[in-house]
């Protein structure tokens, strides 16, 4: 089954935001399958965005993301890769469509709230990256037959 690497980065932690967050993807009908609180080092975070480290604002969002402590999650279900990235919008808040996280809650490109892989690969990578096997727990819900045909 299809799994996302989602984090709740510290803006949303520190604006009270992982209920609401953690609700939509529950919500929808997604599967938690792997969820964390942690302070991130400055290595994981530096290998997490990796793909810009070139870019001018890579310092800065390291710096971010190792400020104040994340909500580090594995989601799955059919889809979930690109269905995670609609519920959270696109990069920059201020013209996120409303009803995404970022849309409802966000006004700006360096405070967005969430990360959520791109794709299935980068998933895989970053699920590797950020949890330990024992770490993720395989269960089927009992919703399941309410949820899927
Ligand atoms: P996304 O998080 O939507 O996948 P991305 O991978 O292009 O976006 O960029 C990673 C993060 O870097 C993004 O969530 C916020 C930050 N970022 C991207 N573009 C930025 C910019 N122009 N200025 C400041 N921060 C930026
Ligand atoms: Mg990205």
């Amino acid at each position: 089954m299809e799994r996302t690497f989602l984090a709740i980065k510290p803006d949303g932690v520190q604006r009270n935001l992982v209920g609401e967050i953690i609700r939509r993807f529950e919500s929808k009908g997604f599967t938690l399958v792997g969820l964390k609180m942690m302070k991130v080092s400055r290595e994981l975070a530096e290998q997490h965005y990796d793909v810009h480290k070139e870019r001018p604002f890579f310092p800065g969002l390291v710096e971010f993301i190792i400020s104040s402590p994340v909500v580090a999650m594995v989601w799955e279900g059919e889809g979930v890769v690109a269905a995670a990235r609609k519920i959270i919008g696109s990069t920059n808040p201020l013209t996120a469509e409303p009803g995404t996280i970022r849309g409802d809650f966000g006004i700006n490109v360096g405070r967005n709230l969430i990360h959520g892989s791109d794709a299935q690969e980068t998933a895989q990578r970053e699920i590797k990256l950020w949890f330990k096997d024992d770490e993720l727990v395989s269960w089927e819900p009992n919703l399941t037959p309410w949820l899927r045909e």
